[in-house]
C-alpha cells in the first residue's frame, strides 16, 4: 500500500476510534450485552451467569486493551530502559476483580449489572484461578508485576501458558489425590493469541565447525524445531493508565515440516511426532522442593527463555543497529534459577548469530543479568545432568564450559590453587552425576544477586554462597519480599478498606501504603476498635458459611480463628501445628467441667497442598484429618476446639481465608524460610501473628513490635548447634505424649503414621519440633489471653496493618528499580 493510501486510513480508522470507551451505566449494560451475543453468542434474554461472566470479562478486556496498547505506544516512543522478568511461575489467580479495581471502573459496573438484575460479587464468583505456579515465588512474581504496572515502570512479564496448571487437591478418606487443572477448558477471556508473535526455538542435534572468512565458528544443527506462539495477558496498574504485557509463551508443532517423513508416506506418525510438539507447554511440574533432572523441565526453561530472548532481540534491534547499548535497554530478571539458561542463550545468540566476539558478548551477558534467588537449602539449588543438558542443547553445554573455563582462570589468579574451594565454586559438579550448577553459573555472571528478606542474604553470604560472597560482596543484596495491596486488601478485603479509607480520609494508602501508619494515632480508639471487630466479625461469617459448605462442620464466629494456610512442608512444621492441638483437645479432655469454660474457644483451619510425590507432607495432611474427626465429633468438645482442612487451597481461597482470620502461624525453623509472603498478607488484614524468628518475620516485627505478635522458638543462629546436639536434646514431656498418642493409634492409621512420628523422634528431629513445642505452647496461650481482652486484641489488630507498609510489593519493586534494574517510571499519559 502506498505511504498516503495508508495515511488516509489510519485517519479513517483513527476517526472512528476518536475516543475511549464510555463508563456510564448504559454503555457498560449495552457493552455487555453485545458481548453475550456476538461474543458468548447467547442470546441477550437468555445467559446464565458464567455467560454473564465471560461476557462481563470481555467487556472489562476491552477497556484494558486499550490503555495497554496506549501504554506500548508510549514506551515505543519514549524508548526507556526496559526489565524483562523471567519466571517459569506466575500465580496470578482471578482477574475480574482486580481488573476493575485497578482500571478505578468497580462501582460503576456493579451499578450497571445491578440495573441488569446480576450482582457483581456472584459473577465474579464464576472465574477460576489462573495457578500456573506453586506457591511463594510464583504469587510473589503475581504481586511484583502489578507494583510493575501500578508504579509505570516500562516492564515485560515473560512465562509459560501451561495447559494444565498447579493440580487440584481432592480429599478423599483424609488424603490428598491430585486431579489435572485444565484450566483453559471453558477458554480465557484475560488472554490474547497472537499467533503472529511465534519464534522456532531449537532442540537437541550436533554442533559442527566451520570456517567463515578465515574465521573458525561452532554452528549448531538441530534436531528438532518448536513453534512458540505468544499469548499475551495485559495487566493494569491502579490509578494510572499504564497497562503492562506478561507474555506467556504455548508450545505448537512447527511449521518447518520434516519432508521425509512425510514423503516416505508414513503420514501418521509425523503428524504424531509433529503433536508431541506442544507436550512442552502442557504441564506445570508440581514440586517446589527438588529438581529431578528431568529432559521435560528443562526443554519447558530454554523453550520460554529462548522465545523471550528472541522477542527481546528484535524490540531492541527495531531502533538499534548493534549491540553497544543494549545494556542501557535492557535488563533480564532471572528469578531463581529456572530461567538461568538464559545466560548461556544469549551468548550463543550474540556470538553464533550476531557475530560478537565472547568477551564482548560476555561483557553485555554480565551488565543485562540479575538474579534473584529463593531458597535457604544448599541442596535445593537446581543441578542439570552434563549429559542431559549435552543432548538437549548441545552448543549451551559449550558454552557453559567456556564461560566455567574462564571463571575457573580467573578464580585462580585471585584464590591461588586452594582446589576445595575452586571445586565448590566451579559450574560443573564433578562426581556420581556431573552436573551443572545453575546457581553458580547465575552468580558467575549477574551483576547483582539478590535473597528476599535480610536474615535470607546473611544466609546467603554466611552458608549457601559463603565463597561467592568473599570473592565479590559488592555482588550481594537483598530485597525483603513484599505483596500487592490492591489484591491482597483492596479486592479481598472491601469492609476492611473502606474503613481505613474513611479513618485516614483518603484513598490514598492503595498507591502510597505508608500512609497506613496513620491509623497507629487511633488504636486506642473506642469507635474504630468497634468498627474494626464488626469488619473482622462479617468476613468471619463469610469464612464460616465457606467452611461449613465445604466440610459440614459448623464453627462459631467468637472462636479464635487460627490459621495456616500455605504448602504442606516439613519445614513450614504444620506437624507441630497438628500436634499443639492434640495438646489442646488433650489437655480439655483431662479438665475438670467447671474449668472449660475458662477455655478460650478455637478454630483451628489447615491448608495447603503436598508436593504429589512428598510422602511425609502427605501423611501430614491425613493426620490432620483424623485429629479433625476425632475432635470434631467428640461430644466433650464442642465449641471449644474445631479443626478443619480447606481442601485445594489457592490465591482465591486465600483471599477469602485471610480477612477472616484472627491469628495466623507463620512457625517455620528458623534459618529455613527465605522470607515468607503470607505473613505479610494477614498482617494487612490486622490478623495478629504467631511466629518462629524467620524469614521476613525478624523485619515484620521491627516494624510493629514484639509487642504486637506471639513469638516463640529458637532463633536462626542457635539451629545449628542445637541440631549438633542430636538425641541429647530431650523432647518436653508433653510433647512426647502427644506424639506418643498419634503413634498408638488414638486417631486410628496407626501403622501409616509411624514414618511420620519417627521424624520427631529424640535424636531425628531435623526441624526442632520437640526443642520448640514449649515455647510454641507458651506462644499460643500468649494468644488465648490476649484474646479475651478485646480491647487490648483489637489495638494489636490496627497496629498490625498500621505497621504494615513495609510490606508492599511496592516498596519491593521501587529497591529492585532503582538497586538492581536501573530503570525508571515511564507514566503514560492520561
Ligand atoms: C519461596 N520459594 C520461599 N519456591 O520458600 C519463600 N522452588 O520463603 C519466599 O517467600 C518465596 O519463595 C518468595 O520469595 C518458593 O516458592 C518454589 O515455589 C519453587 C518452585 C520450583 C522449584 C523450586
Amino acid at each position: 500500500m502506498e505511504f498516503g493510501d495508508r495515511k488516509a486510513k489510519a485517519e479513517k480508522m483513527f476517526g472512528l476510534m476518536d475516543e475511549f470507551l464510555k463508563n456510564d451505566p448504559v454503555s457498560l449494560q449495552k457493552d455487555i450485552l453485545d458481548h453475550v451475543e456476538y461474543t458468548v453468542a447467547r442470546s441477550r434474554f437468555s445467559f446464565d451467569d458464567f455467560e454473564a461472566y465471560q461476557a462481563l470479562s470481555h467487556s472489562v478486556r476491552d477497556r484494558l486493551i486499550e490503555r495497554w496498547h496506549d501504554t506500548h505506544q508510549y514506551f515505543k516512543k519514549k524508548d526507556p530502559k526496559r526489565l524483562y522478568f523471567l519466571s517459569l511461575e506466575f500465580l496470578m489467580g482471578r482477574s475480574l476483580s482486580n481488573s476493575v479495581i485497578n482500571l478505578g471502573i468497580r462501582d460503576q459496573y456493579a451499578d450497571a449489572l445491578n440495573q441488569l438484575g446480576f450482582d457483581f460479587e456472584v459473577l465474579a464468583e464464576q472465574e477460576g484461578d489462573a495457578a500456573l505456579g506453586n506457591g511463594g515465588l510464583a504469587r510473589l512474581s503475581a504481586c511484583q508485576m502489578d507494583s510493575l504496572a501500578t508504579l509505570n515502570y516500562p516492564a515485560w512479564g515473560y512465562g509459560l501458558r501451561y495447559q494444565y496448571g498447579l493440580f487440584r487437591q481432592i480429599i478423599l478418606d483424609g488424603f490428598q489425590l491430585e486431579q489435572p487443572d485444565y484450566w483453559l477448558n471453558f477458554g480465557n477471556p484475560w488472554e490474547i493469541e497472537r499467533v503472529h508473535v511465534s519464534y522456532p526455538v531449537k532442540f537437541y542435534g550436533t554442533v559442527e565447525d566451520e570456517g567463515l572468512n578465515g574465521e573458525k565458528m561452532k554452528v549448531w544443527i538441530p534436531g528438532e524445531t518448536v513453534e512458540a506462539v505468544a499469548y499475551d495477558n495485559p495487566l493494569p496498574g491502579y490509578d494510572t493508565r499504564n497497562a503492562i504485557n506478561l507474555r506467556l509463551w504455548a508450545a505448537k508443532p512447527s511449521g518447518q515440516y520434516d519432508m521425509e517423513s512425510y514423503n516416505t508416506g508414513d503420514y501418521i506418525s509425523a503428524v504424531v511426532d509433529r503433536q508431541k510438539a506442544e507436550t512442552i507447554s502442557n504441564v506445570l511440574y508440581p514440586d517446589d522442593r527438588s529438581y529431578q533432572g528431568k529432559e521435560l523441565r528443562l526443554k519447558q526453561q530454554y523453550f520460554f527463555v529462548s522465545a523471550s530472548l528472541q522477542d527481546i532481540i528484535r524490540r531492541f534491534k527495531d531502533s538499534h543497529d548493534n549491540f553497544d547499548d543494549f545494556p542501557d535497554k535492557v535488563a533480564l530478571q532471572i528469578n531463581d534459577t529456572h530461567p538461568s539458561i538464559a545466560i548461556a542463550e544469549v551468548m550463543r545468540v550474540l556470538i553464533d548469530e550476531e557475530h560478537l566476539s565472547w568477551n564482548k558478548a560476555w561483557d553485555i551477558a554480565c551488565k543485562i543479568f540479575s538474579f534473584t534467588t529463593h531458597s535457604v537449602q544448599p541442596e535445593g539449588l537446581e543441578k542439570i545432568p552434563v549429559d542431559l543438558l549435552g543432548n538437549v542443547l548441545p552448543r549451551h553445554l559449550q558454552i557453559i564450559y567456556d564461560i566455567n573455563y574462564n571463571f575457573m582462570e580467573e578464580l585462580k589468579k585471585k584464590i591461588g590453587q586452594d582446589y576445595d574451594r575452586l571445586s565448590r565454586m566451579s559450574i560443573i559438579e564433578e562426581g556420581g552425576v556431573k552436573s551443572i550448577r545453575m546457581a553458580n553459573l547465575s552468580i558467575a555472571c549477574c551483576h547483582t544477586v539478590n535473597g528476599v528478606s535480610r536474615v535470607h542474604l546473611e544466609l546467603l553470604k554466611m552458608r549457601v554462597f559463603k565463597d561467592f560472597y568473599e570473592l565479590w560482596p559488592q555482588k550481594f543484596q537483598y530485597k525483603t519480599n513484599g505483596v500487592t495491596q490492591r489484591r491482597w486488601m483492596v479486592v479481598s478485603n472491601p469492609n476492611l478498606c473502606s474503613l481505613i479509607s474513611k479513618w485516614l480520609g483518603t484513598e490514598s494508602w492503595i498507591r502510597n501504603i505508608d500512609l497506613l501508619a496513620g491509623l497507629q494515632q487511633y488504636a486506642s480508639d473506642p469507635d474504630l476498635q468497634y468498627e474494626w471487630e464488626m469488619a473482622k466479625k462479617v468476613n468471619k461469617m463469610r469464612l464460616a458459611e465457606y467452611i461449613e459448605t465445604l466440610s459440614g462442620v459448623k464453627v462459631s464466629i467468637d472462636a479464635m480463628f487460627d490459621v495456616q494456610i500455605k504448602r504442606i512442608h516439613e519445614y513450614k512444621r504444620q506437624l507441630l501445628n497438628i500436634l499443639g492441638i492434640i495438646h489442646r483437645y488433650d489437655c480439655i479432655k483431662n479438665m475438670e467441667k467447671s474449668d472449660r469454660r475458662r477455655v478460650v474457644p478455637r478454630v483451628c483451619i489447615i491448608g495447603g497442598k503436598a508436593a504429589p510425590g512428598y510422602d511425609i507432607a502427605k501423611k501430614i495432611i491425613k493426620l490432620c484429618h483424623a485429629v479433625a474427626e476425632t475432635i470434631n465429633n467428640d461430644a466433650d468438645i464442642r465449641d471449644l476446639l474445631k479443626l478443619v482442612f480447606i481442601p485445594d487451597y489457592n490465591v482465591s481461597v486465600a483471599e477469602l481465608v485471610i480477612p477472616g482470620s484472627d491469628l495466623s502461624q507463620h512457625i517455620s525453623t528458623a534459618g529455613h524460610e527465605a522470607s515468607g509472603t503470607g505473613s505479610m498478607k494477614f498482617l494487612m488484614n490486622g490478623c495478629l501473628l504467631l511466629a518462629t524468628y524467620d524469614g521476613a518475620t525478624i523485619e515484620i516485627t521491627e516494624e510493629i513490635g514484639a509487642d504486637n505478635m506471639f513469638l516463640f522458638g529458637a532463633k536462626v543462629n542457635d539451629v545449628p548447634a542445637l541440631r549438633k546436639k542430636g538425641a541429647e536434646l530431650k523432647a518436653p514431656l508433653q510433647f512426647a505424649r502427644v506424639v506418643r498418642m498419634v503413634r498408638d493409634g488414638y486417631f486410628g492409621f496407626k501403622d501409616y503414621f509411624k514414618s511420620l512420628c519417627d521424624t520427631v523422634e529424640d535424636g531425628k528431629d531435623f526441624y526442632l519440633l520437640g526443642y520448640d513445642f514449649a515455647s510454641y505452647l507458651e506462644a499460643q496461650a500468649a494468644a488465648d489471653r490476649a484474646f479475651v481482652d478485646k480491647e487490648k486484641w483489637t489495638r494489636m489488630s490496627i497496629l498490625s496493618t498500621a505497621g504494615s507498609g513495609k510490606f508492599s510489593s511496592d516498596r519491593t519493586i521501587e529497591e529492585y528499580a532503582k538497586e538492581t534494574w536501573g530503570i525508571e517510571p515511564c507514566k503514560c499519559p492520561f
